[in-house]
């Protein structure tokens, strides 16, 4: 595609798909010129993050997804758009007038990207933001907000499986006297898991979280966690085991898959490490949602990886078989096999 003269205005689709072809390209100085022409050219940093940023890597997804592009270029797109954040973050300094946030993505989480887009949408706002970036381990988060004594902190889980470490991190972050805001789609539709882990708000959207954290914050301190009701225990024992066992209930779920897939005994090591990676993912969304009693992200996984899976080739009888070898290994845990059946039902 030949580059436009003049940018284009943010909304005119042929600009949208201009920016993913740069990003596309691992062009960092074509994307970072284009973000600068548009803030030259009057339109604010927070259209360009929300409007143009956002939506590229949401597209980059859909294309990984549908396997139209690689990991490789998948990283490199997204490395293009944490650059281009950063060359607006140089581009507009403005003096801090509000509190002062920590932002961090839950541990074990790495899509640092969205924490980043809010974490400037929050710098342009006026607040002092403090980035601690991807993966951070509670206790360093905690050791922080003694160290820095913040008005907030933004906790970002984008996927499901991390919601016990978020847990763990929004129950430490209260007892240190620092409320939360949570966001991300790990916390599921409307940010419902966030109320139950006893996050003190929720925000679907860098632009919400801003209004939120401008209008009324703190929010008034609840003190007890909607969420701990006897039936759905955070953490119990199926939890518990399925953390536990979850090497031994992998290997013995590879051990047996040639005998319930035949096509497994032809698989090269590529195949089986992958096999063994998408084992390990059953394992924690399982694990993920017994923890949080919701057998939706389990079956939404589920549905998810059989689309992934189907676009490279990989038949729905594979992730059947491997749902079923783990399925077998936990005949004593009811929860876990009825969200297990939920998903072979579907
Ligand atoms: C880029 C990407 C990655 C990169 C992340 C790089 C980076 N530096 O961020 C890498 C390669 C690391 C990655 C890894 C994985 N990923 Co990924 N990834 C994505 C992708 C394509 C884009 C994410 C993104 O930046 N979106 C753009 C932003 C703008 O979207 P957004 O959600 O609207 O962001 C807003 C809100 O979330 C909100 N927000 C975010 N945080 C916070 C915090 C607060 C406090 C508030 C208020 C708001 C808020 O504000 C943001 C700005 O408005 C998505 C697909 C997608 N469509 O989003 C998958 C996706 C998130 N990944 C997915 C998966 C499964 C994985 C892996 C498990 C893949 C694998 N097989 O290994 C791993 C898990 C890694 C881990 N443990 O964290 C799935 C999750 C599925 C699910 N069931 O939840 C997704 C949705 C892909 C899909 N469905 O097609 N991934």
């Amino acid at each position: 595609m030949t580059a436009p003269t003049q940018p284009l205005p943010l909304h005119d689709p042929r600009l949208a798909e201009h920016y993913l072809s740069l990003i596309g390209d691992g062009d960092e100085r074509g994307a970072s010129e284009l973000a600068v022409a548009l803030l030259d050219g009057g339109t604010p940093a927070q259209r360009i993050i929300v409007d143009l940023i956002g939506p590229s890597q949401a597209r980059v997804g859909e294309l990984w997804a549908a396997n139209e592009w690689s990991v490789a270029r998948e990283h490199s797109a997204t490395a293009v758009n944490e650059r281009v954040l950063a060359v607006l973050a140089a581009r507009t300094t403005i003096r801090p007038s509000r509190g002062r946030i920590t932002l961090a993505c839950v541990d074990g989480e790495w899509h640092g990207l969205p924490a980043r887009m809010l974490a400037e949408l929050l710098r342009l706002d006026g607040w002092r933001v403090d980035f601690l970036g991807a993966s951070v381990p509670g206790r360093h988060l905690i050791t922080h907000l003694h160290q820095t004594g913040p008005d907030a902190v933004a906790l970002s889980c984008m996927i499901p499986t991390r919601l016990p470490r978020a847990h763990a991190a929004i129950t430490a972050c209260r007892a240190a006297g620092v409320p939360v805001i949570a966001g991300g789609r790990g916390f599921g539709p409307g940010g419902r898991y966030a109320e139950r882990l006893g996050a003190d708000a929720w925000a679907a959207a860098g632009e919400e979280a801003v209004t939120r954290l401008a209008d009324g914050w703190p929010p008034p301190y609840v003190s007890d966690v909607p969420f701990l009701d006897s039936d759905s225990f955070l953490g119990d024992e199926e939890y518990t085991h399925l953390v536990r066992s979850r090497p031994q209930l992998i290997a013995t779920a590879m051990s047996r898959l040639p005998a319930t897939y035949p096509v497994a005994h032809h698989y090269d090591h590529g195949q089986l490490e992958a096999t063994a990676e998408d084992l390990g993912h059953i394992a924690d969304f399982l694990a993920a949602a017994l923890y949080v009693g919701e057998e939706q992200i389990f079956t939404d996984f589920v549905e998810w990886t059989e689309g992934v899976l189907a676009v490279r080739g990989v038949p729905e009888a594979a992730l059947r078989a491997g749902l079923r070898l783990i399925r077998d290994q936990l005949i004593d845990f009811p929860a876990a096999i009825a969200m297990l059946d939920a998903a072979l039902a579907r």
